[in-house]
């Protein structure tokens, strides 16, 4: 017994997909059924010296998973859009898009951290943004406008985030949601408005932003243009937790309200669900951002480099003609030798595309370590690396925070690679639980149920998540401790060697 259909867009840096998602009953228990409808590749596009997003290629793939969404014969009620954080685009007075919206990896931000911190202050920026220092920030990308004397910002007369941009695509209507206006640095978490005062003393026109609306509110309806040229019904657009790092903590299985979880994707994001922000002096120091999530809850987390790295050397290797599955990468690395090389997945280094294995052997050959040399030897590294990591941020938050986590849950498209999961709970010395693979689209789908009320809290979405799809459990494997426990002083003596592109300010 179908209770509600609804669709989910969950656009990560990687691909983007579209997902149904019904709400069924079966003998007086509620349960969630998933299927994939639609998924496409995302790129970054590079245009002179600048890189961009394939926008309107986006919004492209979202019609067509509508339509077939409809084809499918499903007949969902409403639709959710998720999208990576801080990215947007530019509406002139006609309500047109202005160019095309810049790529977070786009160089022109490079020194903008350092400038700013210098022009403001640290302690003013991060007590009045509750952000990580991250050269993508949106504050970052104004600025570069600014300083390029960009006429685009001339022109503009809003600023929609991406996920609200590719909503007012389909409705016509023009939001700003939550989740996403925390990644900009320019929301003031703690009086829960735009930091004008900012914005003025930066020459970024404030008129340019919407008020928040909350995750569960309704955006708009299907404009008829897109209804006649799909060929479906109107439907309504919610605003879900809009941006994919919160959409995937909604549908983070936890049976407690006290949990550690790791977001395993493009990026890698690690932290804890906090009432507050923690914008303290330590919570700078340790270069934790506090983001806005479903339900008025903020996040404090840390974010790593991730599987962009594993991206990045499989990009490389392809276009040499060595092409092998994310699934095959992962054997190859299994098969390498654990624990040899190490490299700080957050230096700043790795953070720009192109030239990744040469980039990872160049670490190692820097600091006096095995090069790898085999495409398996090259993953493994960064493997294990990203597993020590995220013991050390774990480590952290439990400082911030004053709590111990039992273990990790672990969400997203990045638990398919099973052995960077089993590696964690070495790495950890705890267990580590995993799924479901897609987090983001789940939460997007309870938040609307929620809109729609069928679901009254995060807390009863997260049971109905963990009712519905099977979580594994790996433990630490026997013996391992102490070579993992080497290799995390290792681990910590070379972080500080190096810049991060945290901009760490410890
Ligand atoms: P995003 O939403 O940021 O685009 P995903 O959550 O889809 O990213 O995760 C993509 C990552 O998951 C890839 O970079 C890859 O490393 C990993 N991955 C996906 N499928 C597999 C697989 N079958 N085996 C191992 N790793 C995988
Ligand atoms: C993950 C993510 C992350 C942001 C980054 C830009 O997809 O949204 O939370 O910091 O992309």
């Amino acid at each position: 017994n179908v209770i509600s259909t609804v669709l989910a867009f969950d656009l990560g840096a990687s691909s983007g997909r579209a997902l149904i998602g019904q709400l069924i009953e079966d003998q007086g228990t509620r349960k969630l059924r998933v299927e994939e409808i639609h998924r496409f590749p995302n790129q970054a596009i590079q245009v002179g010296k600048h890189l961009h997003w394939d926008t309107l290629r986006l919004f492209q793939e979202m019609k067509e998973g509508i339509r077939k969404a409809f084809q499918a014969g499903y007949r969902p009620e409403t639709l959710g859009i998720d999208t990576w954080g801080v990215d947007f685009g530019l509406l002139d007075a006609n309500g047109e898009m202005i160019g095309n919206p810049y790529h977070y990896r786009d160089p022109h931000t490079e020194g903008l951290i350092e400038e700013l911190n210098e022009r403001f202050g640290t302690e003013r920026l991060y007590a009045e943004g509750g952000l990580q220092f991250m050269p993508f920030n949106t504050i970052y990308q104004l600025t570069a406008m600014l300083k390029a004397n960009s006429p685009k910002l001339d022109m503009a007369k809003t600023l929609l985030l991406t996920p609200d941009l590719l909503a007012y695509f389909l409705t016509g209507e023009k939001v700003c949601e939550f989740t996403m206006a925390t990644t900009t640095q320019l929301y003031h978490p703690l009086k829960q408005e735009w930091n004008t005062e900012l914005m003025d003393a930066l020459g970024i026109p404030s008129h340019l932003f919407l008020d928040p609306i909350h995750p569960g509110t309704r955006v708009g309806t299907l404009t008829e243009d897109i209804q006649k040229e799909l060929d479906v019904p109107a439907m309504d657009v919610i605003a879900v937790g809009t941006h994919d790092t919160e959409s995937a903590i909604a549908a983070v299985p936890a049976k407690s309200d006290s949990f550690a979880y790791l977001v395993c994707g493009t990026w890698s994001l690690l932290g804890t669900e906090q009432q507050k922000p923690i914008v303290s002096r330590e919570a700078m120091e340790l270069s934790f951002s506090n983001e806005g999530g479903v339900g008025n809850r903020y996040q404090l987390l840390k974010n790593i480099m991730g599987l962009w790295i594993v991206q990045e050397c499989k990009r490389d290797w392809d276009a040499q003609g060595k092409v092998f599955s994310f699934a095959e990468l992962a054997k190859l690395a299994e098969s390498a030798a654990g624990l040899q090389s190490i490299i700080n997945a957050d230096d700043a280094r790795f953070f720009a595309p192109g030239d990744m294995p040469q980039k990872v052997q160049s670490f190692c050959r820097e600091t006096g370590q095995p090069v790898p040399e085999t495409e398996g030897a090259i993953i493994r590294v960064v493997l294990d690396s990203l597993a020590l990591c995220y013991r050390h941020e774990l480590t952290r938050t439990e400082r911030l925070t004053g709590q111990s986590y039992e273990g990790l849950h672990m969400v997203g498209g990045g638990i398919q690679n099973t052995l960077l999961c089993q590696l964690t709970a070495n790495a950890l010395q705890r267990p580590v639980w995993t799924g479901p693979i897609e987090g983001s689209a789940i939460g997007n789908m309870t938040v609307q149920w929620m809109a729609q009320g069928h679901c009254s809290s995060l807390e009863e979405a997260r049971q109905l998540v963990l009712d519905s799809f099977p979580i594994d459990t790996l433990h630490p494997e026997e013996g391992e401790q102490s070579s993992w426990d080497a290799a995390y002083e290792r681990f910590t003596g070379l972080l500080h060697a190096k810049s991060q592109v945290a901009c760490d300010a410890s």
